[in-house]
């Protein structure tokens, strides 16, 4: 391992690779107990005093002191507002991202279907879309109007009939951006509310703010802990971890397009992790240069610096089979296939969130705009998660219609298995369709 430049550089056939390589991927979530203590006390406050609850600790932790909890919903009006106020160019970009979002998304709806048995025996799946969900919006330096577009769409293009939005104004300041997007995705009712006690309001209902079925979105480490803690009251989606990159590279893209890719993550936060894998030592030391070069250039290049320096790497491979291994090991969040032929590659990629194919398929496409949901399985869990889409907006219920011969045959299989289960009721349930 060399330190000299400002990622650090592994090789991945060296002898203590596999170390190097755990050592680089582990990251510790662990929350801490009071973290944990906390938001258990909240929740269990929320529950108990609903908005008057709400109301002190929207004063307390946002710094407003709402008059009184109706106070706490933003009107369609104040949505319509925000969206009228952005610049024309802003607008016309959440819409076409929204637009684009919604025709992917249209492609992952599971539909009903049903098969008939010889006798007459009617088997099938009915699909039914979640009633009510909740979206957390964090505020502050996280709050990304895409996000809004990628969590709300896909519940929409699923049938949810009310996507309720929250989100936390700390001192009474709410981004135009985050309300436009919400408005532009057909967020329902949105609630200035953050932190905990959204998270509990909306798992639990209080007064003004309606109980939901699933809370999705990502947020601090109260909210992440509050999302855990109601987990079984409601569903929620995945706990997201920082936001992860891997590159993998042929030598023949423009260096200067691969340290701005691998920026991309960087900057969203210290503990983010980019890495590239790449087979020339000379492209190595290219790459290198443009990432000396342009990285006192960005606005976040103290976040991006620190991302880099302690969880960046660049590792040398032997050639693309051993980078598709490597990555595959990896089971990273995104996975930039910057190389000649990315269709070749494809059919050994067995984890990854989102796979972008080619030199012209940066990464930040798919975070805006391209259609497919940026948020996606970090930490690894690629290896048995999925992006989140329309599916995770959706439930499936079993059908199942017996015909009259039908139960008569199955009658039979029933009650040996019932009775070997010493379950008479059950038994004698099923003999009772048997036809003689
Ligand atoms: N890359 C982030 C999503 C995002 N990027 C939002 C920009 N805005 C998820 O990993
Ligand atoms: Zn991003």
């Amino acid at each position: 391992m060399t330190q000299a430049s400002l990622m650090r550089t592994l090789d991945a056939n060296s002898a203590d690779f596999e170390q190097e390589l755990q050592a680089l991927l582990a990251t510790d979530l662990t929350v801490s107990g009071n973290v944990n203590s906390t938001v258990h006390a909240i929740i269990a406050d929320i529950r108990a005093r609903g908005d008057a609850a709400l109301v002190e600790y929207t004063a307390k932790f946002d710094r407003w002191q709402p008059s009184a909890a109706s106070d706490l919903e933003l009107s369609k009006t104040a949505l319509a507002e925000a969206r009228a106020r952005i610049s024309e160019p802003q607008r016309q970009a959440l819409e076409q991202a929204a637009q684009r979002i919604h025709q992917y998304h249209e492609h992952q709806k599971a539909e009903s279907w049903r098969y008939t048995e010889a006798d007459g025996t009617v088997l099938g799946q009915q699909v039914t879309a979640l009633e009510r969900v909740g979206v957390y919006v964090p505020g502050g330096k996280a709050s990304y109007p895409s996000s809004v577009l990628m969590n709300v769409v896909p519940a929409k293009v699923a049938g949810v009939a009310e996507v309720i939005m929250v989100v936390p104004t700390p001192d009474g300041v709410i981004s135009d951006m985050v309300l436009a997007a919400a408005d532009i995705a057909g967020v329902d009712r949105v609630f200035a509310v953050g932190g905990a006690q959204a998270v509990a309001a909306l798992a639990y209902g209080t007064e003004t703010v309606p109980p939901v079925d699933k809370i999705v979105g990502p947020g601090n480490v109260f909210v992440a802990s509050a999302k855990r803690a109601v987990f079984g009251q409601v569903a929620i989606d995945m706990i997201a971890g920082p936001s992860e990159i891997l590159v993998v590279c042929d030598g023949q893209t423009n260096p200067d397009w691969i340290a701005m890719d691998l920026f991309s993550q960087a900057e969203h936060d210290e503990l983010a992790q980019s890495i590239l894998l790449a087979y020339d030592d000379e492209y190595i030391a290219q790459v290198q240069a443009s990432i000396e070069r342009l990285l006192p250039t960005l606005d976040r290049a103290d976040i991006a610096r620190q991302s880099l320096t302690s969880r960046g790497a660049i590792i040398r491979v032997r050639d693309l089979d051993q980078a598709l291994v490597i990555s595959n090991k990896i089971a990273p969040e995104h996975l930039e296939l910057s190389v000649a032929d990315p269709d070749a590659c494809l059919p050994k990629i067995k984890h990854a969130g989102a796979i972008f194919m080619g030199r012209h398929t940066p990464e930040a496409l798919g975070d805006y705009c391209a259609g497919p949901n940026h948020v996606l399985p970090t930490s690894g869990t690629a290896r048995f998660s999925s992006p989140l889409g329309v599916y995770d907006f959706q439930k499936r219920s079993s059908i199942i219609y017996c015909s009259e011969q039908g139960a008569s045959e199955l009658g039979k299989v029933a009650s040996v298995l019932a009775r070997g289960e010493s379950l008479q009721a059950h038994a004698q349930s099923a003999e009772y369709r048997i036809k003689d």
